[in-house]
């Protein structure tokens, strides 16, 4: 619109007519959007998908960060909360300084500090521990690539401690249900071949809503091809808006419908059948397993008609082997979630999709040196055996499990380390345990951008710059098209902030481990690794994004022998393994608790707008969505007199009240749930946007459902009833 404008001006001017003083004179005043521009690449760090972009900036001012139009990976867009990451670089509510727990008047109180006397401070304590205790008794919680920073430190230290809440809060059931099919697990980001699909089964995977971008992009090619989708949710989700079918099932009974297709498709022999004898073992035993799963008595668990099931099973066999069953991601649920991964897995394989065109692909990854520094000394103990002793398949660190590990004087751990992670707001029924392990540990130290509730915990508190502000690490993410991406700092640190890599290296530096970080500057780090792929940061500051050729094919090939990495060698239907470990070998049901009369299901999810509970106080994230409504089947609200707009309380099977949090009256949830967007309702009033707007899901999470397999944490079995609200406001 301005361009055109520009340009009839123009055509004036040419015409003789006489130019306006401001476009003769030799002073203009400048114009709006005529300015110094000055762009840098960036690497999105408002989730975890981690789109590439570029950041403009006109005469030194902030203006806007878009998608690189070169990354694949994103597909050259920034999802609405990428586009409004220049709000956490703006926040008022940041964290400025290094702050010190201190006692002042008998009161324990934050006193900002200088960075060295911070830095001081965490070295001291932990030589202390290390003294008393063992260098081994520190661990990591972290969630964010600059984590990376502290793992190094804290290994050349001598602790391997570590878990990120994307594991025993996320994805971990999925990852190891997979991995102990097919050998391997699903990855991040996600090894869905969506854009081929012909059908695809979404369990509970509310895309759309969740928005991580590349992966929305191809389903949404999908459903421009007219793929199938099948929509398996509760709640009539924007996923189940686009679908064929929508399967409003009752809450937690996924695993009678996985079965029941799986007899569908056995019984009425519409499974590949050449994969499953070319690449499968212990089909015979599944066959047997899934006889008393018949539709019908799906039905009675599921509430979806028997019809519906077997029409849906045929259809994605009729699609088959371009029929993609979503793993999901977010799938710590009802404690047997690693078995309904495993479900999910073992109806891939029926399908023949786990490695075909339409279902899951080979992905790749650029092969990027480490830069290379001494190796980290062999730690005195393997912590994971002490602390992860009930979990041995588990393959990573378990959150909850190392919380539990630091409490009380014989506890394992003594010092935290948190990263990137705002642990009473991530990990359910933590409130009370956060509490009594900061009463424990000799050492709490937290890293954050914001202050975060898990700062209210902390002994000291090193603010970290935005990633906009710093250079992270080489983004190098397996894919379709393997390729690197830079994020490179567009502005100063605002205030006295500083990024994580220069934390790490002065706190090793007081350690006398400053042989572990032999560079002055991380940009030397990423240069050097980029010089050995062809590539240089000189380079990368001006592309932000280089795309490497493939080298393996995407799919099997017809015909083609693979070699699984389970123990077999093959898909395993039936595991071995988990019979070994005391376990089911083959996925079993167990009816879930259903709510008192007068409870419902506290169900749960993700906004387009926000990510967890780290942007609801971005300024720009905010007026987009400041706070959270509990959605209230109309049925559910004329019972309780309840209109849209009024405010309520929810309460817990445990006596835990909410927030108060306004009611959304729709036909879109089961009158025997209610829904709300997860990460609101705020508590720390110094996040002056968020504080005290909506209701917290996590703090209403008092009963957990462990997975015996891998440790995670079921969510999904608490129950909350509505306690009205005068409306005030
Ligand atoms: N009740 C409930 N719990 C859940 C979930 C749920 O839906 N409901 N979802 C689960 C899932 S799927 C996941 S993956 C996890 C996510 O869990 P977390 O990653 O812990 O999510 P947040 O609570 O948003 O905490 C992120 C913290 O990182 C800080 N931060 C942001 N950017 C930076 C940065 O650049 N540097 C540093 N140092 N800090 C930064 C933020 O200020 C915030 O305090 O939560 C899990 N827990
Ligand atoms: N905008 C945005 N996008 C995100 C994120 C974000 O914070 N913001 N976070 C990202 C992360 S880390 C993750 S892990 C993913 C999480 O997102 P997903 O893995 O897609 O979804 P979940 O959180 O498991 O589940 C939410 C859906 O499950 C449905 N549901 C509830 N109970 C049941 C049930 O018993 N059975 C079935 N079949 N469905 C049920 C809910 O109604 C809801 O639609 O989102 C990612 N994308
Ligand atoms: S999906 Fe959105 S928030 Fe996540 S990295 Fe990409 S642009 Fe950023
Ligand atoms: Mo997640």
């Amino acid at each position: 619109m301005k361009r055109r404008e520009f340009l009839k001006l123009s055509a004036i001017l040419g015409a003789g007519t006489a130019a306006p003083g401001f476009l003769t004179g030799c002073s203009p005043p400048p114009l709006p959007g005529t300015g110094a521009v000055e762009t840098s690449p960036t690497v999105c760090n408002i989730c975890f998908w981690r789109c590439a972009g570029t950041v403009y900036q006109e005469n030194g001012e902030p203006w806007k960060v878009v998608g690189n139009p070169e990354d694949l990976h994103s597909m050259g867009r920034l999802c609405t909360r990428g586009t409004g990451g220049l709000g956490s670089y703006l926040d008022p509510d940041r964290l400025r300084q290094p702050m010190l727990r201190v006692e002042r008047n008998g009161r324990q109180t934050f006193q900002p500090v200088s960075w060295d006397e911070a830095l001081d401070f965490i070295a001291e304590r932990m030589r202390g521990i290390a003294e008393q205790h063992g260098e081994d008794r520190l661990c990591l919680f972290s969630h964010g690539v600059g984590g990376s920073h502290f793992r190094k430190l804290l290994a050349s230290f001598g602790s391997r401690g570590y878990a990120q809440p994307s594991f025993a809060q996320c994805r971990g059931p999925r990852d190891v249900g997979f991995a102990l099919t097919f050998g391997e697990g699903v990855g991040s980001p996600d090894r869905t071949d969506m854009e081929h699909s012909r059908c695809i089964v979404l369990i509970g995977s509310h895309l759309g809503e969740n928005l991580h971008n590349g992966q929305v992009q191809t389903w949404i090619q999908a459903l421009e091809k007219q793929a199938t989708v099948i929509t398996v949710d509760p709640r009539f989700s924007v996923a189940a808006g686009k679908s064929k079918h929508w399967l409003p099932i009752r809450p937690g009974t996924d695993m009678a419908l996985l079965l029941a297709w799986m007899h569908v498709l056995i019984n009425e022999g519409l499974y590949d059948a050449d994969y499953i004898a070319r690449y499968a073992t212990g089909f015979e035993q599944l066959a047997a397993h899934v006889q008393p799963f018949s539709p019908e008595w799906a039905f009675l668990e599921t509430g979806i008609s028997a019809a519906k099931i077997r029409e849906t099973a045929r259809e994605m066999a009729h699609h088959a082997p371009a029929s993609l069953v979503h793993p999901g991601r977010h799938v710590t649920w009802y404690g047997d979630d690693t078995q309904r991964s495993r479900a999910i897995a073992i109806l891939n394989a029926l399908l023949g999709s786990w490695g075909r065109k339409g279902g899951f692909y080979n992905q790749e990854k650029v092969d990027l040196p480490d830069y290379p520094t001494p190796e980290a000394p062999k730690p005195r103990s393997d912590w994971q055996a002490v602390v992860q002793k009930d979990f041995p398949l588990a393959p990573s660190g378990i959150t909850n499990a190392i919380i539990d590990a630091s409490i009380g004087p014989d506890a394992f751990f003594k010092g935290w380390f948190v990263y990137g992670t705002n642990l009473p707001f991530t990990i359910p029924d933590s409130a009370r345990n956060l509490e009594a392990a900061a009463q424990s540990l000799d050492l709490f130290v937290v890293i954050d951008t914001m202050p975060a509730e898990i700062t209210g915990y902390a002994d000291v508190v090193l603010p970290e710059c935005t990633y906009l502000e710093r250079i992270d690490p080489i983004r190098n993410s397996p894919e379709r098209n393997p390729s690197l991406a830079v994020s490179m700092p567009a502005f100063e640190p605002r205030h006295e902030t500083k990024p994580a890599w220069w934390m790490a290296k002065q706190l090793a530096e007081r350690l006398d481990l400053g042989r572990y970080f032999p560079w002055d500057d991380y940009a030397e780090v990423v240069d050097w690794q980029l010089q050995q792929v062809g590539s240089s940061l000189e380079e990368m500051q001006r592309l932000g994004v280089k795309n490497f050729p493939r080298t393996t094919p995407m799919y099997f090939t017809p015909g083609q022998s693979v070699e699984f990495f389970t123990e077999s060698g093959k898909i395993e239907l039936y595991s071995a393994m988990l019979a070994g470990f005391g376990q089911d070998p083959m996925p079993v049901y167990t009816r879930p608790e259903r709510p008192e009369p007068g409870y419902f299901h506290l169900n749960y999810g993700r906004a387009p707008a926000h990510t967890f509970g780290r942007t609801i106080n971005n300024p720009q994230l905010f007026e987009l969505m400041p706070e959270n409504a509990v959605w209230v089947n109309p049925l559910v609200a004329n019972e309780l007199g309840l209109n849209s707009g009024d405010y309520v309380r929810l309460k817990n099977q445990d006596g835990v009240i909410s927030n108060r949090v306004r009611v959304r009256v729709t036909e879109r949830i089961r009158p025997d749930s209610v829904y709300i967007v997860h990460g609101f309702g705020h508590t720390d009033a110094r996040q002056r946007l968020a504080a005290g707007r909506g209701a917290d899901d996590n703090g209403l999470m008092t009963r957990i459902l462990v997975d015996p397999i891998m440790g995670g944490t079921g969510m999904r079995g608490n129950f909350v009833t509505l306690i009205s609200e005068e409306y005030t406001a």
